[in-house]
């Protein structure tokens, strides 16, 4: 077991941060104020391996994506999805939102294709959501399904296929809309499709010419931006598409930049694998006054480890706040790991990205942009390298205070409590 800090450990702690923080020009009741009011926004997907609750009488493919490991406790219902996730939110401070796929809808054991379903379907997900104090995200499912399996969607050469996937979008927006409407704020839509080849197809064009007809035909329907937001997601290849795929970043670039209403989506785990994301927001959003990212993390071929906080994280955050992005930012989670706990992932990954904003939001800019522009070069290279030892810890220590939150290593406790006596126990 870990110690719990007392209450009078973590604000004498905090005081002193605050001390050193005022002393490089910082307010860190200001960092403190906005990180409170940031949403981050949770995937549903970490809690169950991207299964969700369909049915299926013939083999569906992963569609380009894959969680791995069979650690036990895998919730396989939507009572059991809410309560492990219910575990997470508990340990995560600040605002949060819940971000759901088509694929967890609730048919009530009933047979319902995905050009079906309704908002009814997820008025357990809202019901549950209203209780919980968050809003909700929604995202089409493209993948794992009968009419996915040979590797294209919207972009299929046959207009059959095509034409059910458009039907399947346009419900999952008016599901959205719904949502919106009851949350009283945008539902952010996520739009992703697998669609892709594994090696050398000759025809490259004709997919992304009917991925514009087919993205044309959806987003025709128009929704208040009150009540959603769409965004499209690029990628760089997947299990099965390693040499073509259709929405890539120049793609879904192009297309965005055409459409004023459409988000640009970034993923971190999207790019080359040695490509990072930060550098792409200070030249995005001098054209786009919107974005949504997808907050994952890529180890070799794999785009959706769990997040940790190191400097991609940082860069990104550093980025969003230094550009004044942030408000412009919705700031979604994406990753799975089936290998370990879930709930832990899910905190893991959430602390983590609240942690990079917080130094991004710790930070001296001025002082910084100061030295950038004297020439002093050698003294913004060492202050970028003193802070970071400076006690932002202690800052988030204390946010998780004022949230009534489990402080530090002491959160641990709590997961291994529930992995023992609840996941571990089914
Ligand atoms: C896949 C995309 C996509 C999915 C989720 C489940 O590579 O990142 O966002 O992870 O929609
Ligand atoms: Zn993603």
């Amino acid at each position: 077991m870990f110690k719990v800090l007392t209450t009078a450990e973590i604000k004498q702690r905090y005081e002193s941060a605050k001390k050193e923080f005022a002393n490089l020009g910082v307010d860190t009741e200001a960092a403190l104020k906005t990180l409170a009011a940031t949403p981050i926004s949770l995937h549903c997907w970490q809690g169950d391996d991207v299964h969700g609750f369909e049915v299926h009488d013939e083999a569906v493919s992963g569609g380009g994506i894959m969680s791995t490991g069979n650690y036990p406790g895998c919730a396989c219902n939507g009572d059991m999805l809410r309560k492990d996730a219910e575990a997470a939110l508990k340990l995560i401070p600040g605002l949060k939102r819940f971000n759901l796929h088509a694929i967890y809808a609730e048919t009530d054991g009933k047979v319902v294709d995905r050009d079906e379903i309704e908002p009814r379907h997820f008025d357990k997900w809202m019901k549950w959501a209203k209780k919980q104090g968050v809003s909700l995200d929604f995202n089409p499912t493209f993948f794992a399904h009968p009419l996915a399996n040979d590797g294209y969607t919207l972009s299929h050469a046959d207009k059959k296929v095509r034409d059910f996937w458009i039907r399947h979008d346009k419900a999952c927006r008016k599901i959205a809309e719904a949502m919106g409407k009851a949350q009283g704020n945008p539902c952010i839509v996520n739009h992703w499709i697998p669609d892709g080849a594994k090696d050398q197809p000759v025809d490259r064009m004709g997919p992304r010419k009917r991925l514009i007809a087919a993205y044309d035909e959806i987003f025709s329907e128009k929704i208040s931006p009150k009540y959603i937001r769409d965004g499209v997601e690029s990628k760089l290849f997947g299990i099965g598409s390693e040499d073509y795929v259709v929405g890539s970043h120049e793609f879904y670039m192009a297309y965005a930049m055409t459409r004023p209403d459409l988000m640009i989506t970034f993923d971190m785990g999207h790019f080359h694998p040695t490509e990072t994301i930060h550098d792409k927001i200070a030249a995005l959003m001098l054209f786009k006054n919107e974005l949504l990212l997808h907050v994952s993390r890529g180890v070799r071929w794999d785009s959706d480890h769990v997040v940790n906080f190191n400097d991609d994280l940082r860069n990104l955050f550093q980025q969003l706040v230094r550009t004044g992005s942030l408000p412009k930012t919705h700031i979604a989670l994406d990753f799975f790991d089936g290998s370990i706990n879930r709930i832990g992932a899910w905190v893991v990954g959430t602390r983590a990205t609240q942690k990079a904003l917080l130094c991004a939001l710790l930070e001296p800019t001025k002082t910084l942009l100061k030295y950038e522009k004297d020439g002093d070069n050698a003294m913004k290279l060492a202050l970028l390298e003193e802070l970071k030892g400076a006690p932002w810890e202690a800052v988030y220590d204390e946010f998780c205070r004022r949230e009534k939150v489990a402080v530090g290593t002491a959160w641990i406790n709590d997961l291994v409590d529930y992995d023992r006596n609840v996941a571990k126990k089914r």
